[in-house]
């Protein structure tokens, strides 16, 4: 069922028709070979950067197209309905760039773009194989070398990995905690970079991710970005704005559930009528519909705090908890109207299913987003 839209301008509908059209037609067809095959759809974020979807909420200035981050979730919101891959894909890439975007010199932002329009793909190194929660303790090393910074460590999980073109890499320039830790910028060919196979995953196959070996990799020290100790100032004001991107994702893919399951249910039929009139499943269906209008209202809520200016850091940590802990119930659900056949891979319930798991842990697992909620009540 398609949600009405109060969107703030006529552009806008446009974009959401555009993106339901590449949907429809580069999207779908494509989608279960792909997460099958665990193939990364490189060609097809090519298209989305040439449609002008991979720069969406940066300035036109800089090669982006200036929308809110309202109307901007719901391009996203959209895609994920079809393939969470691709939306998680554009997600992780708009966080890439926010540091360059938001904190780049004058050099680093000519390259902006090319990053924008999606020529460049981008990375976003910060958790390494012993701490992804706690990530002001991250140990990878940066020392100062003439005019290079020679870093090495390990970065894990990350999102593109061995594909990507630029990488953000948080790592040590000075003492620990906090205010020790910088990012460069490198590129996808820096000697010592070596990216590693990627992850075998649970479901979200097309865009595994993989570890970053950094052996003595040398960067430029013009690719400092941001201040000397001011990185995770960067990284955290990055997921701030990241944490909305996943509660979008995980919005379309539980509203592709509720659909599903209710077209299912018209149409099953048993005891003599559609399964969908029996209480026990029009309840459910009925739950499901109102938990996602819920996440949603609360994504956008954020959305326009964060597009007029104001502090969103918290209301962004609510509403990625509360959008993926919906998308998980509301794709359980979704496999329980469908009973055995919502088991097997005929349907797309069963994918959702196990692809709902992964946005209760990435960008802050709702134990941190909980944390960051608690002490914002309790100090
Ligand atoms: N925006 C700007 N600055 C922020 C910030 C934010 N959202 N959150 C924290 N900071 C600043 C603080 O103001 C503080 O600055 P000062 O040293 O100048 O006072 C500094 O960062 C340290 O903050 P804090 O003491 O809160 O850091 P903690 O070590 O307690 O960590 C959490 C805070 C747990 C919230 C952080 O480590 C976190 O988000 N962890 C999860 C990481 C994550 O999401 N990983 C996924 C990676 S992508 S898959």
């Amino acid at each position: 069922m398609t949600v009405d839209r109060l969107l703030p301008t006529p552009e806008a509908h446009d974009l959401l028709d555009l993106t339901r059209e590449i949907a429809t037609r580069e999207l779908a067809p494509k989608v279960d070979d792909f997460e099958a095959r665990g193939e990364f759809p490189r060609d097809i974020l090519r298209t989305l950067g040439r449609s002008g979807l991979l720069g969406l909420p940066y300035p036109e200035a800089d090669g982006g197209a200036n929308q809110p981050y309202e109307v901007y979730l719901q391009v996203l919101e959209t895609l994920a309905g079809t393939w969470l891959g691709i939306a998680e894909a554009v997600s992780v890439h708009t966080l890439s760039c926010f540091p360059v975007a938001f904190f780049g010199s004058e050099r680093q932002r000519k390259m902006l773009p090319d990053m924008l329009g999606g020529e460049q793909l981008g990375a976003y190194c910060l958790s390494e194989p012993q701490g992804g929660s706690d990530a002001a303790a991250l140990t990878t090393k940066a020392v100062a070398d003439g005019d290079d910074f020679v870093v090495s460590g390990t970065k894990a999980w990350i999102t593109h990995g061995g594909r990507a073109d630029f990488y953000n890499i948080f790592c040590r320039t000075g003492g620990p905690g906090p205010r020790g830790i910088s990012c460069l910028l490198a590129d996808a060919d820096t000697p010592g970079l070596l990216p590693q196979q990627p992850e075998r995953l649970m479901g979200l196959r097309s865009s595994a991710p993989a570890q970053i070996v950094l052996d003595q990799a040398r960067v430029p020290r013009d690719r400092l970005v941001g201040a000397d100790g001011e990185g995770f100032a960067i990284a955290m004001q990055a997921l701030d704005a990241g944490r909305l991107g996943i509660a979008a994702c995980a919005v379309g893919l539980a509203q592709a559930a509720v659909d599903y399951a209710t077209a299912y249910a018209k149409e099953r039929e048993q005891f003599g009528r559609p399964i969908g009139r029996f209480q026990g499943i029009g309840f459910m269906l009925a739950d499901m519909a109102t938990h996602v209008s819920a996440a949603r209202a609360l994504l956008l809520a954020a959305a326009r705090l964060k597009d007029a200016g104001r502090p969103f850091s918290i209301e962004a940590a609510k509403a990625k908890l509360f959008a993926t802990d919906v998308a998980m119930r509301v794709t359980t659900d979704a496999v329980q109207v469908l009973g055995g056949y919502g088991y097997v891979s005929d349907h797309p319930v069963e994918r959702w299913f196990r692809e709902a798991k992964v946005l209760q842990i990435v960008e802050g697992t709702n134990q941190i987003q909980r944390l960051v909620i608690a002490r914002s009540l309790t100090g």
